[in-house]
């Protein structure tokens, strides 16, 4: 075996002595990061959060703000959907494009202000790049990395959580939107997201000394509902069609190929980056499609985390892009990025350490 070392490139969370205390048995860079990746049960995790609630640490989802008031100016170039009609408390899922309409990352874009955003990323570098594109604009605007850590409670009996420690009004809140306020003195946004299809919320830490208070909060407060520590699911997420930036996308990746057409405006101004390649691929049609796929043989015991050839008849037409023993469906599912050719009913087959594995297309999501 061997360890990763926590560095100063590799920051901790502010939740990380809570992980520890809880038993957390392994951790992956994300984001500069380490992001927890399971607690020694990984049946127990699954059906906690399928059944009950689940609690997470999520720090890894850095934010970045983007202050001043070219803010909402920014925010729309960099963003390929209508920003027009948010409003404070709003929060929206967006897929930032570069000039050739490639998803450069798939964050959650938060409004807090008429001149304050957030974008809550997934794993690249976005600071540097809405630093770069805000001073080529000539905009006057600051873009920083906040001190601001989110935690994930998500499963049916979230909700229930949630209200007992902040009150009745978190069951108002409408999926994406978030509300600032503070528990025990302790900053947070609490926000109805996260990266589940089990329903849930997200505690969005804006004071990095107080994780390990905050985590302790929750967990005394889930006790009556059986809380317990987990991480987000791939079992889950995959069988729930949720898209993992960076592993179903690779570097020609656009958006109306991985189902998310309905976050790009073909009609937002000339000036949101990438748009104007978006329209034209909009107008030839997108050359591949996300499709699920069920795959035959022995269960896959961890996400098996590679690319695998997808064949029909002996001609590459796609990848695997993620895989996994789905528990509820006794099978081996995963993503496929496979031509437009390629429907959903139609059997290919999968390469896998050599053997040709026999396996169907099918539609996203599984549930
Ligand atoms: N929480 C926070 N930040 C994040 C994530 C998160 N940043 C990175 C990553 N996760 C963002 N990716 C996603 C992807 C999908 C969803 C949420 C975050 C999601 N999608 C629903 C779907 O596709 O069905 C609903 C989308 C919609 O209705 O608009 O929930 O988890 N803080």
């Amino acid at each position: 075996m061997f360890e990763i070392t926590p560095t100063t490139r590799l920051r901790k969370s502010p939740f990380f002595n809570s992980t520890v205390k809880a038993g957390v048995k392994g951790f992956q860079p994300y984001n500069n990061m380490l992001m927890p990746t399971g607690y020694g049960d990984p049946d127990a995790e699954y059906w906690r959060l399928l059944n009950g609630v689940s609690q997470w640490d999520v720090a890894v989802e850095r934010q970045v703000e983007l202050k001043g008031p070219d803010a909402a100016q920014l925010a729309q170039i960099l963003s390929p959907r209508d920003l027009t009609k948010c409003v404070p408390q709003q929060g929206k899922y967006v897929a930032l494009c570069d000039h050739r309409g490639t998803i450069i990352n798939d964050p959650i874009l938060l409004k807090l202000d008429e001149d304050r955003f957030w974008f809550s990323i997934a794993d690249s570098n976005i600071l540097f790049w809405a630093r770069a594109v805000a001073a080529e604009r000539g905009l006057n605007v600051e873009v920083c990395e906040p001190d601001v850590s989110p935690m994930a409670v998500q499963g049916p009996k979230a909700e229930d959580v949630i209200a007992s420690i902040f009150g009745d009004w978190v069951r108002e809140l409408k999926y994406f939107w978030f509300k600032e306020t503070e528990i025990n003195g302790i900053p947070v946004a609490v926000a109805r997201s996260g990266w589940s299809k089990q329903g849930g919320f997200e505690l969005y830490l804006m004071d990095g000394s107080r994780g390990d208070e905050l985590w302790s909060l929750v967990e005394e407060a889930g006790k009556p509902w059986g809380i317990g520590p987990g991480n987000p699911n791939t079992t889950e997420r995959i069988e729930s069609g949720l898209l993992s930036w960076g592993g179903d996308t690779d570097d020609f990746t656009n958006p109306f190929e991985v189902r998310m057409e309905k976050y790009v405006d073909l009609d937002v101004p000339d000036d949101v980056v990438g748009i104007q390649a978006l329209r034209r691929i909009a107008d030839e049609g997108p050359k591949r499609h996300q499709l699920g796929i069920v795959m035959e043989g022995e269960a896959l015991t961890a996400a098996h985390g590679q690319l695998h050839d997808i064949m029909q008849d002996g001609e590459k037409v796609g990848d695997v892009t993620c895989g996994i023993w789905s528990r509820r469906m006794e099978k081996n599912i995963g993503f496929a990025l496979v031509s437009r050719k390629c429907s959903a009913g139609e059997t290919v087959s999968v390469m896998k350490n050599g053997n040709n594995v026999a396996a169907t297309l099918v539609e996203l999501p599984f549930y």
